[in-house]
């Protein structure tokens, strides 16, 4: 019986240890960017993905239904959501908003 409850608490670590990965993948956030884009020097806010000055739940709209294929973003919006700067806008961008939003970055 004992035994058991050694595995189960290993099984917690393990699961902890996992989201800890998982969410160092998230941070930092660098909302505020330095990146230039194309034509002119306007800084790029990261995450306010229709430009309005903040990041808020019709940003986390925006990218869903991109995401979703039901709207298509503009080249600057796809820009300003890939949170991640890997180059293109996946759920993990739209997790780091919703968590910037969440307020747990
Ligand atoms: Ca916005
Ligand atoms: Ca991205």
């Amino acid at each position: 019986m004992t035994k058991h409850l050694v595995n189960i608490l290993i099984a917690i670590l393990v699961l902890l240890l996992l989201i800890t990965v998982v969410l160092a993948d998230f941070a930092p956030i660098g909302v505020v960017t330095n990146q230039k884009r194309a034509g002119n020097q306007k800084p790029i806010r990261l995450g306010d993905v229709n430009n309005d000055g903040k990041i808020d739940e019709t940003d986390l709209k925006l990218l869903q239904n991109h995401l979703l294929e039901i709207n298509e973003l503009s080249r600057d919006e796809i820009l300003r959501a890939d949170m991640n700067q890997d180059g293109e806008v996946t759920i993990l961008d739209l997790l780091r908003i919703h968590r910037h939003i969440l307020g747990v970055d």
